[in-house]
């Protein structure tokens, strides 16, 4: 099941009929691949990514948690995503998953360091699963384990990057109307004004309170991609254009930002607060569709 990846890393490969994959690291818990049946890769991975930790990997899908960017005491975006998980051997029945996908279920748990950072004990679930649509689906699930009776709380991001052919020719809907704090404004708080969000410079906001269905429309390469979430009211809009992705994220080629865009289902506004045993759960289903059946939808 466990194959060799880069640098000699562990994955897991899922695969179901007619060339639609998925891959996932142990390092991070981290998708890195997933593709159609035509073999097309549909997520953004820099081929500048380092594969050594503690270092993420640039692309596919990084989990944020404990903790969303750096607003708190843990290291930006937490440490899920540079860490080693292992497979959860003993997994949770999940019954939304029908018997003919093909799917995957890791474990994390804090290692005495990251107690020093982030004082609570926790298990973290996740399993990824690829459906026989070929939709991706994350399900995480986070249960306090600490001993003492103490809650605790955290934030949380699927820092999703899809592979888009040109970003100029993209259209995000189901954003239209919220609020959002913009984080290139001291997280200042706007409302959206236009119609469909499109790009053409540096963006990076966290939408409030989004629906649970957000599309990507990728006009050139007549895809749309539809993000449905559940548990994570949030969704992070991201790209760091030229000037950012040249001087400031150097595992990034100079010209990527044009095939990438970061929509992120997240939990940022309202951190997510549990009780000892208690358990959250926030799960993800990623589909990519040709353009002209998902009008309307
Ligand atoms: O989700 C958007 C964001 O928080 C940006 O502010 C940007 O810094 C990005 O994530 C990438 O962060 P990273 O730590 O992976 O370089």
């Amino acid at each position: 099941e466990i194959a060799k990846g880069i640098n000699g890393l562990d994955k897991i490969v899922l695969r179901e009929c007619r060339s639609r994959s998925a891959e996932v690291y142990l390092y991070g818990g981290h998708v890195t691949s997933w593709k159609n049946e035509n073999g097309e890769e549909l997520l953004y991975l820099s081929s500048k990514a380092i594969f050594k930790p503690p270092k993420p990997i640039r692309g596919g899908i990084p989990l944020c948690f404990p903790q969303f960017s750096n607003y708190g005491p843990v290291e930006s975006h937490g440490f899920a995503r540079n860490r080693i998980w292992e497979l959860d051997a003993n997994p949770p029945p999940l019954p939304s998953n029908s018997s003919s996908d093909a799917f995957v279920d890791l474990i994390l748990r804090p290692k005495e360091d990251d107690l020093k950072m982030w004082p609570n004990n926790f298990e973290f679930r996740m399993r990824v699963a690829l459906g026989s649509e070929g939709e991706l689906t994350l399900t995480s699930r986070v249960r306090n384990t600490n001993s003492d009776g103490k809650p605790f709380s955290f934030t949380f991001a699927y820092h999703t990057y899809f592979s888009v052919s040109d970003i100029s020719e993209v259209r995000v809907e189901g954003l239209e109307t919220l609020d959002y704090l913009d984080k290139l404004r001291n997280r200042e708080r706007f409302t959206e004004q236009g119609d469909a969000i499109t790009f053409e410079s540096e963006i990076d906001r966290i939408y409030l309170s989004t629906p649970t269905k957000i599309a990507i429309l990728d006009h050139d390469k007549k895809r749309t991609f539809v993000v449905r979430k559940e548990g994570l009211a949030d969704a992070v809009v991201w790209n760091p254009w030229d000037k950012k992705s040249k001087k400031k994220i150097s595992d990034m080629g100079d010209e990527d930002y044009k095939h990438m865009l970061c929509v992120e289902a997240a939990a940022i506004e309202r951190p997510i607060t549990l009780k000892p045993r208690e358990e959250w759960k926030g799960r993800l289903e990623l589909s990519a569709v040709p353009s002209s059946y998902s009008s309307g939808q």
